[in-house]
C-alpha cells in the first residue's frame, strides 16, 4: 500500500477541527501536519485530495445482525454483503453479535460467528457473544471469551422461549461479567408482559404489522431498563442498553448516571427519524417491525434521544442492523411475509449499516442539534471507547488505523433502494434527502470507496480482539 498522503482537508476528530494533511504509511496514520510543514507529496504513492472536505474517522457500527437466524428464516445480509455496504455509508468497523442458542455451548456459537466472517468482511469486525443460555459452562466460557476479545455479553429480558434470560440468570451472567471486567449488553424489554399483551391482541383479531407498535409499550422498556440497571447495580456489572427507543428507559438511564454508575445507553437512526406511523398502511408496516418497536411521535420520545446524544446522556449511535426482504430473498427464501396475517410470525429487523453515518450527520448536524464533533464521538469515538478499540479505531491519531472518511458536509443524497448496497429490497428512508455525503472511505489506509467506485473486497477486513471498555468511571 505504501505511503498516502490526504491533502487540503480539515481534520475533525471529537475534541478537535485542524487544518491539517494526514500521511498513512501503509495501514496506519504516521502523522499529521501544517499543509505547509512538510513535503510528503514527494515520495508518496497516492496523493488524496481532500480540499473543500471534512476528513473524519471511519464510522464504527457496534450493534449489527448479519446472516441473523430469526423466525425461519436469515437477516438477508450476509458478511460479505454488509460489511460492503457498510465501506460504502462510512462505516469501517462493526461488532456483530455471534449468537449461542439455547442448548449450544456459547464456544460453540462463537467458533460459528468466526466461521462466517473469515475471509468475507471487507472492513475489520469484532463480536460481542448473546449468551441464550446461562448455565455453570456458559459462565466458564466467558473467561475464554474475554481472551479471544469478546469482552461484551448480550442478554435479553425481551424474546421468552428465544434468547430470553430470567432475572436470576441476568444476575449470574452479571456477576461474572463483574468479575472479569466485561460488559453486559442488554435488550430492556419485559417480553412476559409483552407475550400477555399480544396475545391478547391476536385474541382480538389485530394481526397488522402496527399491533406490532402498540402491544410492545414504552413503559415496558422503562420497567425492563430499571430492572438491569438494578441488577447490574447489585452485581457490579457495567451496564450498556442497547437500542434505546423510548424515554421511560432514557429517564431511567439519566437517573443512574447522575448517581456515577457505570450506565451506558446507544439508540439507533430508525428511533430517531421514523414512527409509529411507518408501521400502519397495512402490511408495508411490516419494513418496520423492530424491537424494541418505532414509537408515538407525539409521546416525545424522538426528541428526548436526540436531546440525550447531545447531552452525553446517550453515547453512541448504533443501527441494529438486521435486514429482511418484503419479496422473496435469493438464497433465503421468504422473510417479512412469513407474518402476513400474524404481526408477530413477521421477521424482527431493519436495514440500517449504510445510512447510518449520513442520517445522523444531517438529523444531527444539520439540524443543529449536534456538533460535527459531537457527530464523530457518538458515530466512532464513543464506539471504540466503549467497546475497549480505541485508540486503534475512532480517531484520526499518530499510530491509528487509517480508517477515514472525506466528508461533503454540503453534499447531497436521496436514499433509495435503486442506489443502496445493502442486500434488502426497500430502504427505510426511501425518497429523503439528506444533506452530508461520504466522498472517499478508506479502510486500513486502502481507498474503498472513491468517485462513486467500489475498491474494496471480501477479506480484506480482520478480526478485532477488543480489550475491555475504556468508557468506565
Ligand atoms: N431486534 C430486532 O429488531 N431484530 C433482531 C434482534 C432484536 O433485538
Ligand atoms: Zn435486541
Ligand atoms: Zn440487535
Amino acid at each position: 500500500m505504501g505511503r498516502t498522503v490526504i491533502t487540503g482537508g480539515t481534520v475533525v476528530t471529537a475534541t478537535e477541527n485542524m487544518t491539517a494533511d494526514v500521511l498513512i504509511d501503509g495501514s496506519t496514520v504516521a502523522a499529521l501536519a501544517a499543509p505547509d510543514a512538510h513535503n510528503w507529496a514527494e515520495g508518496a504513492d497516492r496523493i488524496v485530495d481532500a480540499s473543500g472536505l471534512l476528513v473524519i474517522p471511519g464510522g464504527i457500527d457496534v450493534h449489527t445482525h448479519m446472516e441473523l437466524p430469526f423466525g425461519g428464516t436469515y437477516s438477508s445480509d450476509t458478511f460479505e454483503t454488509g460489511s460492503r455496504a457498510a465501506a460504502w455509508g462510512g462505516t469501517t468497523t462493526i461488532i456483530d453479535f455471534a449468537v449461542q442458542v439455547k442448548g449450544q455451548t456459547a464456544l460453540e456459537g462463537y467458533e460459528a460467528w468466526m466461521e462466517k466472517a473469515e475471509g468475507n468482511c471487507a472492513i475489520d469486525y469484532g463480536f460481542h457473544m448473546i449468551t441464550g443460555d446461562i448455565n455453570d459452562q456458559t459462565l466458564k466460557e466467558m473467561d475464554i471469551l474475554m481472551d479471544e476479545g469478546v469482552t461484551s455479553f448480550k442478554l435479553f429480558m425481551a424474546y421468552p422461549g428465544v434468547f430470553y434470560s430470567d432475572d436470576g440468570e441476568i444476575l449470574r451472567a452479571m456477576q461474572k461479567a463483574a468479575e472479569i471486567g466485561a460488559v453486559i449488553c442488554m435488550h430492556a424489554e419485559n417480553g412476559i408482559a409483552i407475550d400477555v399483551l399480544v396475545e391478547q391482541a391476536l385474541a382480538r383479531g389485530e394481526t397488522d404489522p402496527i399491533y406490532h407498535g402498540i402491544v410492545r409499550r414504552s413503559i415496558l422498556e422503562g420497567e425492563a431498563t430499571n430492572r438491569a440497571i438494578a441488577l447490574a447495580d447489585v452485581s457490579g456489572a457495567p451496564l450498556y442498553i442497547v437500542h434505546m427507543s423510548a424515554q421511560e428507559s432514557l429517564d431511567a438511564v439519566i437517573a443512574a448516571r447522575d448517581l456515577g454508575k457505570n450506565v451506558f445507553a446507544e439508540t439507533c437512526p430508525q428511533y430517531l427519524f421514523l414512527d409509529l406511523d411507518n408501521l400502519g398502511n397495512g402490511f408495508d408496516g411490516a419494513k418496520y417491525v423492530a424491537s424494541p418497536p418505532l414509537r408515538d411521535r407525539a409521546e416525545g420520545h424522538q426528541e428526548r434521544l436526540w436531546r440525550g446524544l447531545a447531552t452525553n446522556d446517550l453515547q453512541v449511535v448504533s443501527t441494529d442492523h438486521c435486514p429482511f426482504c418484503m419479496g422473496d430473498h435469493h438464497t433465503f427464501g421468504t422473510q417479512k411475509q412469513l407474518g402476513v396475517g400474524d404481526f408477530t410470525k413477521i421477521p424482527n429487523g431493519m436495514p440500517g449499516v449504510e445510512p447510518r453515518m449520513e442520517l445522523i450527520h444531517h438529523g444531527g448536524v444539520g439540524e443543529g442539534r449536534i456538533s460535527m464533533n459531537r457527530f464523530v464521538e457518538i458515530t466512532a469515538t464513543n464506539p471504540a471507547k466503549m467497546f475497549g478499540m480505541h485508540p486503534k479505531k475512532g480517531t484520526i491519531a499518530v499510530g491509528a488505523d487509517a480508517d477515514i472518511v472525506l466528508w461533503d458536509p454540503t453534499g447531497k443524497r436521496t436514499m433509495s433502494v435503486e442506489t443502496h448496497h445493502m442486500d434488502v429490497d426497500y430502504s427505510a428512508y426511501e425518497g429523503l434527502e439528506v444533506t452530508g455525503t461520504v466522498e472517499t472511505v478508506l479502510s486500513k489506509g486502502k481507498v474503498m470507496v472513491e468517485n462513486g467506485e467500489y475498491h474494496g473486497k471480501a477479506g480484506d477486513g480482520a478480526y478485532i480482539k477488543r480489550g475491555t471498555s475504556q468508557m468506565l468511571i
